[in-house]
């Protein structure tokens, strides 16, 4: 585990993991520095996705001892994107997403203490327990939320995107969605608009392959979502989600060219969630063949691999990155365990009132 190691392509590793790994790290021709991620890096990379994973595996115990209630969607699978995404981005641009935000928000680097406690409703939390699961928001960070409305955070985005242009800033607005948010006008409207006036805006859908139960091929007339974006003649790419080092490559060429041409993008990344919608949903719309299946891609696994292949980690290390990310997680709950419910009297505080309004009377 040093960074005098020689480059190993990926290319190297599929000989000795194709037996167990599908071609997501092992199938591609280049290594981690021929894309410009350092050792460490990708060290931080792998903790970072399981820091998601124990966070909502953790989230999802404390659901079913019910600790908290009402909707709480899981994005286990899918923690490559949020990662690379993060790892392509300047801490000052913008990111805003849809309502699946816990990996999102904790990439940001919004503290799994203040999202465990948002959770919980608690005032301690990132939306100071008035937000819950969907609505995470952290100025402090650049996260603009946590949308429910399907879709809603597009024109959003589009609009952060036009304000960074207005200051003459140097910004870039990332505008997550699900595939099911493709379907929208809205989606369609911001597009027209991003291109029309060359904003910095990367849209990235999560293609996980439902919108809620229902999948992909039932709901587009045409299942390549990346496509969309020829009717707008806007630059687009289709990435495989599963495999860390190709997002962070997808959306590290879509941030500079927002950042350097104020040029927009479109990125479909092909992502899947292992557990249901929601956690009220059993998932009874597709097969355990098929949830398996994708499992065997598992962005984690598949870095872990790659990791140990190329000498960026020993099995001690990667036992003691699992040690300190139970723990911090441990620490998470314990804190929004014990901390306050918000004051009744905020229920009164940031909601929309203007007196002069006839109809609210
Ligand atoms: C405007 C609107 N219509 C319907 C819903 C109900 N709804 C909640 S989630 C969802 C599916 C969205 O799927 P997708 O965009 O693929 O996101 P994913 O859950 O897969 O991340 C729907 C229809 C909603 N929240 N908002």
């Amino acid at each position: 585990m040093t960074d005098g190691t020689p480059t190993r392509t990926q290319a190297q590793f599929a000989s000795s993991h194709t037996a167990e790994l599908t071609p997501s790290l092992v199938g591609a021709t280049y290594s981690h520095r021929d894309i410009g991620l350092s050792d460490e890096q990708v060290r931080a990379m792998y903790r970072l996705m399981l820091l998601q994973r124990r966070f909502e595996e953790a989230a999802a115990k404390a659901y079913g001892e019910r600790k908290i209630s009402g909707f709480l969607h899981l994005y286990i699978g899918q923690e490559a994107v949020s990662t690379a995404a993060e790892f392509a981005i300047r801490p000052d641009d913008y990111v805003i997403s849809a309502y699946r935000d816990h990996g999102i928000a904790l990439a940001r680097g919004v503290s799994a203490r203040a999202c465990m406690a948002e959770l919980f409703g608690k005032v301690t939390g990132c939306s100071r327990g008035k937000g819950g699961s969907m609505h995470y928001f952290s100025k402090e960070h650049n996260f603009l939320g946590g949308h429910g409305i399907v879709g809603g955070q597009i024109p959003i985005g589009t609009g952060v995107a036009w304000a960074i242009k207005y200051r003459g800033e140097e910004r870039v607005c990332l505008t997550f969605m699900g595939d099911g948010a493709v379907a929208q006008g809205v989606f369609h409207e911001s597009l027209n608009m991003a291109m029309l006036w060359r904003l910095p805006v990367v849209y990235i859908i999560e293609n996980n392959e439902y919108g809620m139960g229902t999948a992909v091929s039932r709901a587009h007339a045409t299942p390549d979502l990346a496509r969309r974006a020829l009717a707008y003649g806007m630059p687009s790419a289709q990435i495989d989600g599963m495999n860390v080092f190709e997002v962070y490559r997808g959306v590290k060429e879509a941030v500079e060219r927002a950042r350097r041409e104020h040029m927009p993008s479109l990125l479909e990344v092909k992502t899947y969630r292992y557990r249901g919608h929601s956690m009220s949903d059993p998932g009874t719309y597709r097969t355990k063949e098929e949830v398996e299946a994708h499992r065997k891609r598992d962005p984690i696994v598949n870095l872990r691999h790659y990791m140990l292949e190329a000498g960026l980690a020993t099995e001690a290390d990667l036992e003691a990155i699992e040690r300190e990310v139970r723990a911090e997680i441990e620490d998470a709950v314990a804190f929004a365990e014990s901390s306050p419910l918000p004051p009744i009297e905020s229920l009164y505080e940031d909601v929309y009132t203007d007196p002069d309004y006839p109809f609210l009377a």
